[in-house]
């Protein structure tokens, strides 16, 4: 089984799982925006524990922004355009989000990549995220990228079937992961979150998807 060690400095790190790129540190010069553009969207857009259609409270919680949200609901797991608390649009997203995004994509071998919706998790200790696969997006051709603020998590990669084995990732403040192509529809989660304490985040992990949905 592949083990992905993490090495020193910014840049791609070969030796990841096909289909899968990290960017150590690629975020790090956009920290304040990022971080008061979540500042931003949180309050227009609260973060909230959506329910899974199996009836339970999701451990993580969650806010979007841009024109397409991911929601959850006992009807399932969808996009719409409006948060079901408010009704109201999703917040626009802050154009530091789209920047670090499209050249993300771009560094991970996507160019020309145009989200449509930010999915933005929120994970205190023990919040954990279970193995999914992201397939309610139209165009799968289409990659995610997904930045890791905040206090570090594993990843589990695995594979196009739920029982094949999974590589562990360590994501830290700061990292970015594209992700695409083959790999699109794999499976993959994250083991609950440590205790920590995180210099600009505290005691809590936080994660932007962007995705094109529509
Ligand atoms: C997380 N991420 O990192 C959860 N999905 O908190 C995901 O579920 C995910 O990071 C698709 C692509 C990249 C991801
Ligand atoms: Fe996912």
């Amino acid at each position: 089984m592949t083990r992905v060690r993490r090495q020193t400095g910014p840049g791609p790190l070969f030796g990841t799982p096909p289909g899968l790129t990290l960017l150590q540190g690629f975020a790090l010069p956009a920290e304040d925006a990022l971080l008061a553009g979540i500042e931003q969207v949180v309050q227009a857009a609260p973060f909230r524990h959506m329910i899974t259609p199996g009836g339970f409270a999701m451990s993580v919680a969650l806010t979007n922004c841009g024109a397409l949200g991911w929601v959850s609901d006992r009807r399932g797991y969808r996009y719409q355009p409006n948060d079901p608390e408010t009704g109201r649009l999703w917040p626009a997203m802050p154009a530091a989000f789209l920047d670090l995004a499209q050249r993300a994509a771009a560094a991970g071998g996507f160019p020309g990549f145009t989200p449509d919706a930010c999915l933005i998790n929120r994970y205190t200790p023990g919040a954990r995220l279970t193995l999914h696969q992201d397939k309610n997006e139209r165009d799968f051709s289409a990659p995610i990228v997904s930045v890791s603020l905040g206090l570090p998590a594993t990843f589990l990669f695995g594979g196009l079937e739920r029982t094949d084995p999974q590589d562990r990732v360590a994501l830290h403040h700061g990292d970015v992961v594209v992700w695409g192509g083959p790999t699109r529809l794999a499976y993959h989660g994250i083991l609950p979150l440590k205790e920590g304490d995180h210099p600009r985040l505290g005691p809590c992990r936080i994660n932007m998807t962007f995705r094109l949905a529509s």
